[in-house]
């Protein structure tokens, strides 16, 4: 006879208890109670519990672990399990027309839909360090479960402009302030929050934010233009921000049952687009770029208490201020004692403009300052644990500075250079503990600037490389992993652009046609006017009588860039750039002299030898495992230069044009780049077989 097996009882991720004639309605769904397909359905059942229970007088929604809801599940996005009944516009709806208060007891970040689920409670209570926000911007859709249409009925239209087009959170205090949080709970939350359900139980009739009108209400209908204009540059290229502005304006105009089918129409026209599935796909890459493939599964970090900088320019005052920010203290070393004054002046400066935008306080700026030691010997680095040098990008002073710094440090101290190009092999090479070299690659301005590319040498310990990408996130750095070769990932894709630029200006293009290509692409600025604005003269050999290129006859008339007024282009005393004749000619008299006879030349030739030739690199550096995967390369772009996240970063924008029609680009091509060019391997047997780099 067959055993009969008890069912197993469901392990739903929402509980409930009694406290008194409070119902708690608990979800306990890691990481961030996400609010997938089990979790809505256990908070209906649970509303329906309340109701079914004469003797349950309230309830508290709250959540276990690290964070209420933290939104819509992202992962169920594209699967049936994002549209399995029920879905969570109903959910919230069942919330607020409970017969009982619902009361939401908020910690860590009520996100998204987990701020909709608290706006569809009739009171929410919440503790000091909590977040509010509805970042389903960013990953280019809108709150799509009736946030659009609550949130300016309970904040106000401004407020709600603010929160849904930026996708930026707001505190607790700020929530309170604007009327999102009834109550801050100072001390245990689910008690307190038991307590307030009891104040409120016999209120009658239940605020409804779907039915209030009095935020709403004469709303100026030129607050959606003024907002709009504010924020034009930033949304410049993106479809998200405008779809929430008109769906909060839609709450202003029509009652809530017929304003949430239009936030519906826009939330579904947003899902189906390309920007969204870009955004979405980012949103995973970033996360996925802090792992690392294959290292031993009991690798554990190193202790990193104390930092050392070596050089106290832009880059080394940049890189302090990340650790002194995050509350680690460094020891930063220069040579001469007026280039280590200037470079504390200038960590100072950046930090006091930071507390007058009101970002941080006087006292903050204070804190940092106090964590920084100023010192004139290496010997001073001796009792760090981390060690950065980010002196001149010259082979022979770095190997002269990790030679002595192996002598110096302490034991287990970590080794790091912040190069940009050199190889970080032959630097370890100069220690005898290559295992405690690694490249940390920022890019400036260090301080403000997320990427940190993290360069594994051959020999870099495997915990070495575990306790950079850990520290990168507790300084708020996105970290990617970057094998030892040119340029590791961004810089070594930005090379093979530059030169084709370069040479598009010689066969005819002129600057401003090449800047624009790139800036209506969706980039911030074009190869030009990087140039100008990083310097032209980065990387000039200095001798004004060698004249090899362009770029050389340009820094021999000075014209190092907007440092100097002058660069690709001609800067006012404001910096607001113009063509330059005197450019003009310096271009057409090199093309005569090199024989380069000048053409027309069609914005689509540019993108393909600029940004196919990105990707045909980008390839390379996968197929030599230079980076993990593909979606790291687009995490280097995104972060690093700017490429814009609603194309999802080089290789998913790739995938998207289709690898055969790159590939065809690039051969259209392939005459006029000359040996500059070869093809990616990778990238023609992809094209041939139809997969794809990214999905
Ligand atoms: N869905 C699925 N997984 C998520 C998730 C989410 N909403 N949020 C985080 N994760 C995973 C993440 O991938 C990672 O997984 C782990 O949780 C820890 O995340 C209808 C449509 C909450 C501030 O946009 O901002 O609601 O890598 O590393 O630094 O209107 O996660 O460990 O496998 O980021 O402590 C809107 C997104 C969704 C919030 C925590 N919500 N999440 O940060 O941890 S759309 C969001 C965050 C929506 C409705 C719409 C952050 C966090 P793994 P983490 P963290």
């Amino acid at each position: 006879m067959t055993e009969v097996l008890d069912t197993p009882a469901t392990t739903s991720p929402i509980s409930t208890r009694k406290h008194g004639d409070v119902l708690i309605v608990l979800s306990n769904s890691p990481p961030v109670n996400a609010l997938g397909h089990a979790v809505r359905e256990g908070l209906v059942a649970a509303i329906e519990q309340a109701q079914g229970d004469d003797s349950v007088k309230a309830v508290v929604i709250a959540c276990e672990g690290q964070t209420f809801f933290a939104g819509a599940d992202v992962s169920e996005f594209g699967t049936p399990k994002a549209f399995a009944q029920p879905m969570l516009p109903q959910v919230v709806d069942i919330i607020e027309n409970s017969t009982k208060p619902v009361v939401a007891a908020v910690h860590g970040t009520a996100l998204g839909g987990g701020c909709e689920v608290a706006l569809a409670c009739h009171y929410r209570v919440a503790v000091p360090t909590a977040k509010f926000g509805t970042p389903e911007v960013k990953l280019g859709l809108l709150p799509g479960a009736g946030g659009t249409q609550r949130l300016p009925r309970v904040v106000g239209v401004k407020k709600a402009l603010e929160m849904c087009a930026t996708g930026n959170p707001i505190g607790a205090k700020a929530a309170f302030d604007c009327g999102l949080v009834d109550r801050l709970i100072e001390g245990d939350l689910i008690p307190h929050a038991v307590a307030y359900a009891e104040e409120v139980r016999d209120v009658t009739p239940l605020p409804k934010s779907s039915e209030r009108q009095d935020r709403i209400a004469d709303t100026d209908p030129g607050v959606f233009d003024a907002f709009r204009k504010d924020h034009g540059r930033k949304f410049r290229g993106f479809d998200a921000p405008e779809a929430n502005i008109q769906a909060v304006k839609v709450a202003t105009e029509k009652p809530y049952a017929e304003g949430v089918l239009d936030e519906r129409k826009l939330f579904m026209e947003l899902m189906s687009g390309t920007q969204a599935k870009a955004q979405q796909y980012f949103f995973f890459s970033e996360r996925k770029a802090a792992k690392i493939d294959g290292l031993p599964d009991d690798t554990r970090p190193r202790s990193i208490q104390k930092v050392g900088v070596i050089g106290a320019g832009t880059m080394g005052g940049g890189i302090s201020m990340n650790f002194l920010s995050a509350g680690i203290p460094v020891t930063i070393v220069e040579m001469a004692q007026d280039a280590l004054d200037r470079g504390t002046g200038v960590m100072r400066k950046n930090y006091e403009a930071t507390a007058a935008k009101g970002r941080m306080t006087a006292d903050q700026v204070e804190q940092a300052m106090g964590l920084l030691t100023p010192k004139l010997e290496l010997e001073a680095l001796a009792d760090c644990d981390l060690i950065i040098e980010a002196v001149y990008e010259n082979m022979d002073v770095k190997k002269e500075i990790f030679g002595k710094l192996d002598t110096i440090a302490k034991p287990g101290a970590i080794l790091a250079s912040n190069t940009s190009y050199l190889n970080i092999d032959e630097i370890a090479a100069s220690t005898s503990r290559p295992g405690d070299v690694v490249g940390m690659h920022f890019f400036s301005p260090a301080n403000i600037m997320k990427l940190l590319e993290v360069v594994r040498g051959a020999k870099t310990a495997p915990d070495v490389l575990v306790t950079v990408m850990g520290l990168a996130k507790k300084i708020k750095k996105v970290a990617v992993v970057a094998g030892v070769c040119h340029g590791f990932i961004g810089n070594r894709m930005l090379m093979p652009r530059q030169v084709e630029a370069t040479k598009l200006l010689l066969e005819g293009a002129s600057p401003e046609q090449i800047d624009r290509v790139h800036v209506e692409f969706g980039m911030p600025m074009g190869p030009f006017q990087m140039a100008d604005l990083a310097g032209v003269d980065i990387g000039w050999h200095r001798d004004p009588s060698r004249i090899e290129n362009v770029r050389d006859a340009l820094c021999a008339i000075d014209r190092w860039g907007q440092k100097k007024g002058a660069g690709f282009y001609d800067y006012d005393d404001k910096r607001r750039p113009s063509p330059s004749p005197k450019v003009q000619q310096i271009i057409e008299d090199f093309a005569a002299k090199e024989g380069v006879e000048r053409r027309e030349i069609s914005d689509q030739e540019i993108i393909e030898r600029t940004l196919y030739t990105m990707v045909n690199e980008g390839a390379k550096i996968l197929e030599e495992g230079m980076a993990q995967r593909a979606s790291d390369i687009d995490v280097v772009w995104v972060y690093g230069y700017g490429w814009p996240v609603y194309r999802g970063g080089p290789m998913f924008w790739a995938d998207t044009e289709g690898l055969p029609k790159i590939v065809e680009g690039l051969k259209r091509q392939e005459q006029r780049m000359g040996s500059d060019f070869s093809f990616s391997q990778l990238l023609l047997d992809k094209a041939e077989r139809g997969e794809k780099f990214t999905r």
